[in-house]
Formats: C-alpha cells, structure tokens, sequence
C-alpha cells in the first residue's frame, strides 16, 4: 500500500494527480508544514530534506515530486508517453526542467513577493525575471504542441500543472494574457475529473491557513524571527 505524504501545495500536487489518474490506491496523510509536521525526526527519517511531497511504498520510500512521479510511471507503465530512448530523454530533460527551475524559480519569485521583508529589489527582480523566462520557454514549447510532450498527457504535464497556479499568484490576470498556451493546457487539465478529485484532497484534513510566527518560523527557517 502507498503511503503519500501531503500539503495542498505545488510540488505534492503533482503526486497528488498522478496517484488520481492512475486510479492508484493510497492512504492519504497529511503533513502541515505551518505548523512544522516537516521537520519532525519521523517525517525527517522519511524525507531527509524536510519538504513534502514523499512517498512509501511498501519498503520503497521515495522523496522529491520528479523522482515520485518517475518513479510512478515506471511502475505503473503510464504517463510516460513513447518509450524510445529520444522520447523519454526529452521527457526527461522537460520534467527536471519544471522540478528545478520553473517550481523554484517561481516559488522564490513569489516568496520575494508576498513574504519577505522589504525592500529586496534585488532579489524580486532576479527570481520574477527568471520565473517568467522559464513560463515563457514552457508557454512556446506548447504553442506547437498540445501536451508538453506533444500528443501524450505525461507526467510533465502534471508536474506543470503543480505550479500553473503560481502564475495567478504571482502575475494575476497579466500572467494568463502573457501565457496563453500554458492557459490553455491548465483549463484543459482543470477540466479533467482527476485534477477535481486531486483538489478535493485539501478538504481531508484542516490544513492551517494562517500565516503566524509560528507558520514562518516552520516554512521561513533562515531567521525570519530574528531579520
Ligand atoms: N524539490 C522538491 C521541493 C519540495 C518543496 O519545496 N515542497 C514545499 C511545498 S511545494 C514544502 O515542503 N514547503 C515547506 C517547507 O519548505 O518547509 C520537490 O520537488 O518535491
């Protein structure tokens, strides 16, 4: 039985419509990093790096959204579009391009935003550049293609709706009009019974909403108390 480690937040949504579309059966168990369920010796033992999402499988214990989501696709044989060795290196390439530069940049763009203490014109102008540089490298890719990887719905296409929702977070109605291939995909996949029952996950548990000094001591640990 697979155990899946969640937060209502981008990278274990990902997992989150994987595990939906496959119709795979799993125990759902909440971890609420506002109230510092990350950084617990247990969920540590799991996820050494303290972040959600992780993932168990029987003995099997996995960490990090693309290595899950790969990890899901190799064992259920789906999501992975054509097998050929250039397909699946052009999977790849994009899957890790999503997991370590759109997510971050985006999520640093958007923490340098809305959370830390001003001014910071440096560091805003930085991620928001680079945050909009990889919306645009995605949002041409999909402007001749249909799905990320062209006529197959991958785990690319998942990981990238994980983060779509930053676009309304960071740029509001101007991102969607600057994206309009990336808006494309994502009312699509929003359309999907799977992406419903994905979001419907957040309603399990009471998930603390509140941003307090707890909240940033558990998700701002470089000393937002102390700045
Ligand atoms: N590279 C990791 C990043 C995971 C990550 O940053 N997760 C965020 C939620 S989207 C998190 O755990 N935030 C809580 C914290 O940073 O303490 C992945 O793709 O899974």
């Amino acid at each position: 039985m697979i155990s899946f480690y969640y937060h209502p937040t981008p990278n274990p949504s990902k997992v989150a419509l994987f595990l939906e579309e496959a119709e795979i059966d799993y125990k759902l168990i909440p971890v609420d990093t506002s109230r510092g369920e990350q950084h617990t010796p247990e969920y540590r033992a799991i996820n050494p790096n303290g972040k959600v999402p992780a993932l168990t499988d029987g003995d099997i214990t996995l960490f990090d959204s693309s290595a899950i989501l790969l990890y899901l696709g190799q064992k259920t044989g789906r999501f992975i579009g054509d097998r050929s060795p250039a397909a699946q290196a052009e999977l790849m390439s994009w899957l890790m391009l999503i997991g370590t530069g759109l997510g971050p940049f985006t999520g640093q763009a958007i923490h340098f935003t809305h959370y830390a203490p001003k001014p910071n014109d440096y560091a805003l102008n930085r991620y928001t550049f680079e945050a909009k540089r990889h919306w645009d490298l995605i949002d041409q890719r999909l402007a001749t293609r249909h799905y990320m990887m062209g006529d197959h719905y991958t785990i690319v296409d998942m990981s990238l709706w994980g983060w779509c929702r930053g676009i309304d977070y960071l740029m509001g109605e101007a991102g969607w009009v600057r994206f309009p291939n990336v808006k494309r995909l994502y009312d699509e996949l929003n359309s999907r019974a799977a992406v419903q029952r994905a979001n419907e996950l957040r309603t399990r548990h009471v998930f603390k909403a509140e941003l307090d000094d707890e909240a940033k001591a558990s998700l701002f640990q470089h000393g937002w108390l102390t700045a």
